[in-house]
């Protein structure tokens, strides 16, 4: 029996929405349609459905009560970057650290791709808020997907439903997202318990605004709110309209006399970002908060008063899990005892969730992530490295208390970080606005497992945003200059406006031997104490060729055994290394071509000679 096309009621009040519905509808070729509403209802029903069909295993509800824990495809794990496109319409817009298709060629390949590809499922429509609802800084998207794990996973990721189609009215701008698992049912054909398609697209329209994702039920690859469209056609939407969509934490910390900041930090992704973001201060400097605003995603904008403002667009963590521990996140442990889906992780006998790192020991007996025995000598991974926890922010026991406020918090810092175990200082604070922005383009990481590929090699990662910006990376570094250079402009005795201060760090600095120089986790504390500081014009600092840094007495060591030696170590500028990382910067230069800011190459040209004054 083939399913006859449906005919279509209109489904919401919103006529172009309902169109799109429609032609999407038409080509897709569902089963039926599911207009999401958000509600725990549906949430239930949902997940009630995924158990019976396998997707999901219901977790022991006395031990993790509503959680599920799911398992995909060993070939569905993490994001696709190299099936990842900007179809801008010329090749140059989508620069060269982008895989550019023409817009045209995408659209014909993927509407063959989508011709029927929903047969026998449902397609859902998902209206979804990035960002508190109403706030002038917030965008809304609608998903169109035939996965189920998607419509659960967006449920705690945004903020979804009804109340959105309130929000966006008969005629409010939505951005469409397109998504499909691209695994067709036949009439009577058994569903796969992870359905995907050995053929994956991600693909972004920027001048259309508009998400085509084809064959991937992963992370990334399908929560379409999150990476394409508050990263990629946020960035290219950013540039046009004055703000910028960054790969940012947002945290708030509060001194112990009360005083206030945020600061914004940008890392590669599966660097400990959702660590940072819910840091919980170590003994000594307990009087110290950390609140979390949000773990990977920054929308900043610029209030009438010039000061930047940031949103976190998303409304819960998508998380790597190995690793996660009471030890190294107490708040995300915490955050995760209910109402949670875990994608890739072990299943203990007892019906729970484990993953390498989360307890000392491992049990003795597991499922592990592909459903096969696992025995702690078996010589596999119980978990896969790239194991994610999904959860609402509210779970969160360090959630500030501006998370959701429409207006954002005002951001005194940037910070910009990678993976290096060589190279990069501790900590260092640029000199000003220019020099910072080239701090966080110049940025490199050790490769992880949050992309497919290898894991461990150094990357350029300009500003963590190497696989997320929608555009030309050269256009990109010229925006943020462009922005820090108007409001400085606006600066005037009368209305003093300061910029964020920006600082660069590593925590992943190794010694001779391999061991890491810096305990990290909770102690990064005593690095941001110094960063709050400094943004107040206070905190002592030395001169450095790349900028302030702190010396071994500007730190606050209270309740610390510190080495002097250790820290030495991790925040010296180490002149042959130095020099090796500029040529590496400019290779990036060159591949980036004649859209690279010209204030670069010079800054380039003025490290090198301050590092080897007599090399010209
Ligand atoms: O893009 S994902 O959200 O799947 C993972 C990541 O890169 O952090
Ligand atoms: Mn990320």
């Amino acid at each position: 029996m083939t399913v006859s096309k449906p005919k279509l009621p209109a489904l919401t009040n919103h006529a172009r929405l309902n169109e799109w519905i429609a032609t999407i509808a038409d080509l897709c070729k569902p089963a039926s349609i599911h207009l999401c509403d958000g509600t725990q209802t549906e949430y239930d029903r949902l997940t009630g459905e995924m158990v019976a069909s396998g997707t999901l295993i219901r977790l022991n509800s006395q031990l993790r009560p509503n959680s599920f824990l799911a398992r995909s495809d060993v070939s569905d794990v993490a994001r696709v970057e190299e099936r990842t496109f900007i179809c801008s319409r010329s090749e140059e817009d989508a620069g060269p650290t982008n895989n550019w298709m023409a817009p045209e060629k995408a659209k014909e390949t993927l509407t063959a791709l989508y011709d029927g590809c929903m047969r026998g499922r449902v397609m859902y429509v998902i209206p979804f808020s990035m960002g508190p609802l109403g706030s002038d800084i917030s965008h809304i998207g609608v998903e169109i997907t035939d996965s189920p794990y998607v419509v659960a996973s967006m449920r705690l990721m945004t903020r979804m439903g009804s109340a959105v189609l309130n929000v966006l009215g008969a005629d409010g701008e939505f951005i469409p997202c397109l998504h499909s698992v691209g695994a067709p049912l036949q009439d009577g054909q058994a569903d796969t318990s992870w359905p995907c398609n050995d053929t994956k697209y991600i693909c972004h329209f920027p001048e259309t605004r508009e998400i085509w994702s084809f064959g991937s039920g992963y992370g990334g690859n399908a929560l379409l709110g999150k990476k394409c469209f508050a990263l990629r056609i946020a960035s290219s939407m950013a540039r046009e309209e004055g703000w910028l969509a960054e790969h940012m934490l947002i945290l708030g910390l509060t001194s112990p006399q009360g005083e206030k900041k945020y600061i914004a930090c940008a890392f590669p992704s599966a660097c400990g970002k959702t660590n940072l973001a819910m840091l919980v201060p170590p003994a000594g400097l307990k009087d110290w908060k950390v609140t979390t605003v949000g773990d990977d995603i920054a929308w900043i904008k610029r209030g009438d008063d010039n000061v930047l403002r940031a949103i976190n667009p998303e409304a819960g963590y998508f998380g790597v899990a190995p690793g996660t521990s009471e030890k190294t996140n107490p708040n995300a442990i915490a955050s995760l005892t209910r109402d949670c889906i875990f994608t890739n992780v072990a299943l203990t006998p007892e019906g729970d969730i484990w993953w390498e790192g989360l307890t000392d020991t491992a049990p003795a007996r597991l499922t592990d992530w592909q459903g096969k025995d696992w025995t702690p000598d078996c010589g596999r991974k119980a978990a896969h490295p790239n194991a994610r926890f999904t959860v609402s922010a509210i779970n969160c026991p360090s959630l500030d208390e501006n998370w959701d406020n429409p207006e954002g918090v005002p951001i005194s810092a940037f910070v910009f970080g990678g993976r290096r175990q060589t190279t990069v200082p501790l900590v260092v604070q640029s000199y000003n606005w220019r020099s910072g922005v080239y701090m966080g383009a110049t940025l490199g990481s050790e490769t992880t497992a949050a992309a497919a590929g290898a894991v461990g090699q150094v990357r350029r990662d300009p500003m963590a945003m190497l696989p997320f910006c929608g555009y030309n990376i050269g256009d990109y570094f010229a925006h943020w200059l462009n922005l820090g250079e108007e409001i400085e402009a606006l600066t005037t005795e009368e209305a003093p406006v300061s910029l964020p201060s920006i600082f660069c760090v590593n925590w992943f600095r190794k010694d001779a031997g391999g061991e890491f120089l810096w305990p990290g986790y909770g102690e990064n504390m005593r690095v941001l104490k110094w960063i709050f500081e400094r943004t107040g014009g206070g905190g002592g600092a030395e001169s450095s060729v790349l900028g302030w840094k702190p010396r071994f007495e500007d730190l606050d060591w209270t309740g610390f055994e510190p080495s002097k030696e250790k820290f030495e170590a991790a925040i010296r500028i180490d002149k042959a290394e130095w020099l090796n990382e500029l040529e590496l910067q400019r290779e990036l230069f060159a591949k980036i071509g004649k859209r690279l800011p010209a204030s670069f190459t010079a800054i380039c040209d003025r490290l090198e000679e301050r590092l080897n004054p007599t090399s010209k």
